[in-house]
């Protein structure tokens, strides 16, 4: 049995995030693939048992474990001693880095891509404003990296990998990094990495099945 544990699924950036890492440390991992598009983390037995948020990644080490990927990547850059921090000062730049992509890159990416290429909405109002932060973000991002190779300085961190989830798609959310150049040189900076492998070869279910239907999200 494989020391890690890995609640994913390859269309999820979100497990990307703890999956690269854990790829990256040369980890002992096994996927667990989370039927999310049939609704397995809506399910009483998920919230139950995996995770009460009804959410994947989810890291199982042990009889330890850890939901949200900022956390898991926490986790894994101490037990690691790689991609984390050397003073307290880089730590809370990580945290800065991760914060944002949480709240203002991912969170917009991750729906714009869900309604666009998954539920396929067709362009509405939600998907005009989710494109318009996301594009804020970007610009952030790009800028940053203007002055960084990566996003806290010279060498990837566990931040990198929290940015960098969702944009290995830049096509399914209707961006080109021929506009966000610094971005794009920052992917291939990280593509580069020993042990880097892209999201639909790394984490279990890709291709989704033919006539899978799956519905905009509701309130529930
Ligand atoms: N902030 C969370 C977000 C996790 C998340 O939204 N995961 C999605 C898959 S990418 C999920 O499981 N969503 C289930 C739902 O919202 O019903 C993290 O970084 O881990």
């Amino acid at each position: 049995m494989a020391e890690y544990t890995l609640y994913c699924f390859a269309q999820s950036g979100n497990a990307y995030k703890a999956a690269l890492m854990l790829n990256l440390c040369g980890a002992d991992w096994t996927p667990r693939f989370v039927d999310f598009f049939n609704g397995e983390t809506r399910t009483p037995e998920y919230r139950k048992n995996v995770n009460e948020m009804g959410e994947a990644p989810v890291l199982v080490h042990g009889d330890r474990k850890f939901s949200q990927s900022g956390v898991i990547l926490d986790y894994l850059a101490e037990r690691f001693g790689k991609f984390g921090w050397t003073n307290d000062e880089e730590r809370r730049e990580i945290l800065r880095w991760t914060l944002f992509d949480n709240h203002k890159l991912t969170s917009y990416v991750a729906t714009l891509r869900f309604l666009m290429t998954l539920a396929k909405t067709g362009e509405t109002p939600v998907t005009e404003f989710l494109r318009q932060r996301a594009t804020n973000s970007l610009k952030v991002v790009n800028a940053r990296l203007g002055t960084h190779r990566f996003i806290i300085g010279d060498r990837p961190t566990i931040a990198d990998f929290s940015l960098c989830g969702y944009l290995f798609w830049p096509d399914e959310f209707g961006v080109s990094w021929a506009d966000y150049p610094q971005v794009g040189r920052w992917l291939d900076d990280i593509k580069a990495l020993p042990g880097w492998v892209h999201p639909y070869t790394l984490m279990p279910g890709h291709p989704l099945p033919a006539g899978l239907t799956i519905a905009a999200p509701r309130p529930r």
